[in-house]
């Protein structure tokens, strides 16, 4: 599913010639000018199958784009509110511009950057994803963004450098259950080890659907890591540090049985509460069948080695 890039998918992996070809042909569009997601996405229905999806077939034959409107209606926002219905109105009254991103710790050359700096330094792509939250429903993302890896380059990580810890926006004017410190700690922390964090697969989005990242679904950037459970991408992000030791993180202090640091998407491990063997996509009804959840949520080919050292039967 990380179609749309040349380097994630070596062409050899893809046999068949047709699909080889039009692959090329949409990452030329891609490349060619930022109207053209747009302009790739205009036409699809909702639930449609994106022409992109052909050229995901090595990875994942079943995968459809979700439909925008349940992606923008319902999230996971704690700040704004427990329920999944409620960030697409409260969400709005968050103020997302300007905005500045710190990157500091283990690096040579730390930043304040404005995200408009940021984003004429970076070449937003499409990548289209699966998303499985650790509450068993599930979503496939057509997002904007780059490689958190090429922005991190650019401060140069110190070979101490050994996690990145993510801090979301604190801005309790806008967000009513960090205002009357509800529910978790704020603000809202997250982090990887510095090998995921490099992962060409991992992103920072700054938007979707061809278009700006709406508020709910993270604005104006957020971390996309597709391989774990839908806490770790952390939303509204405005602090990235490199770290020699593993940051504590927001999900994994409150219930840290429930909620790894690593939180790989793993159908063997269940949650203490649920089973994770299968999940609920999104837009789908009662009699529709669930979808079975892969180990790393389908991305084990391009992940597993991450990881090799660790027992999975045992181990999310
Ligand atoms: N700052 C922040 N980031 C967050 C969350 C949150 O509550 N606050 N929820 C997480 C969870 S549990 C999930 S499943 C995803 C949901 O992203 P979506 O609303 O775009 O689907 O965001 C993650 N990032
Ligand atoms: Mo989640």
């Amino acid at each position: 599913m990380i179609i749309k890039t040349k380097t994630t998918i070596a062409s050899s992996e893809i046999t068949d010639q047709q699909i080889f070809l039009q692959r090329r042909k949409v990452v030329k569009a891609l490349l060619g000018a930022p109207l053209a997601y747009a302009g790739i996405h205009s036409g699809l229905a909702a639930g449609q199958t994106a022409p992109s999806n052909a050229l995901a077939a090595h990875y994942q034959a079943d995968s459809t784009i979700t439909p925008a409107n349940l992606v923008k209606n319902y999230n996971n926002y704690y700040e704004f509110s427990l329920t999944k219905e409620q960030p697409a109105t409260l969400a709005q009254s968050l103020r997302i511009d300007p905005w500045t991103i710190e990157i500091t710790g283990e690096v040579e050359r730390p930043l304040r950057l404005d995200l408009d700096d940021v984003l004429k330094l970076q070449t937003v792509q499409e990548y289209v994803y699966r998303f499985r939250c650790v509450e068993a429903w599930s979503m496939v993302v057509p997002w904007l963004g780059f490689p958190l890896a090429s922005l991190l380059k650019t401060v140069k990580p110190l070979s101490s450098a050994q996690f990145v810890k993510f801090t979301s926006v604190d801005q309790p004017e806008a967000m009513p259950l960090q205002a009357n410190n509800t529910m978790l700690e704020w603000p809202y922390v997250e982090g990887l080890r510095i090998d995921e964090a490099l992962h060409p697969l991992t992103l920072l989005a700054t938007g979707l659907y061809g278009e700006p990242l709406s508020k709910q679904n993270g604005a104006p950037i957020r971390l996309v890591v597709p391989w774990k459970y839908g806490f770790k991408s952390i939303k509204a992000v405005v602090k990235i540090e490199l770290l020699k030791k593993a940051p504590l993180t927001t999900w994994n202090k409150f219930a840290p049985r429930d909620y790894g640091f690593y939180a790989n998407v793993n159908p063997n491990v269940p949650h203490p509460r649920w089973s994770q063997a299968s999940e609920r996509p999104l837009g789908s009804h009662f009699f529709t069948p669930r979808r079975k959840t892969e180990l790393f949520n389908g991305y084990g080919e391009q992940v597993a080695a991450l990881y090799r050292t660790m027992d999975l039967s045992h181990f999310f």
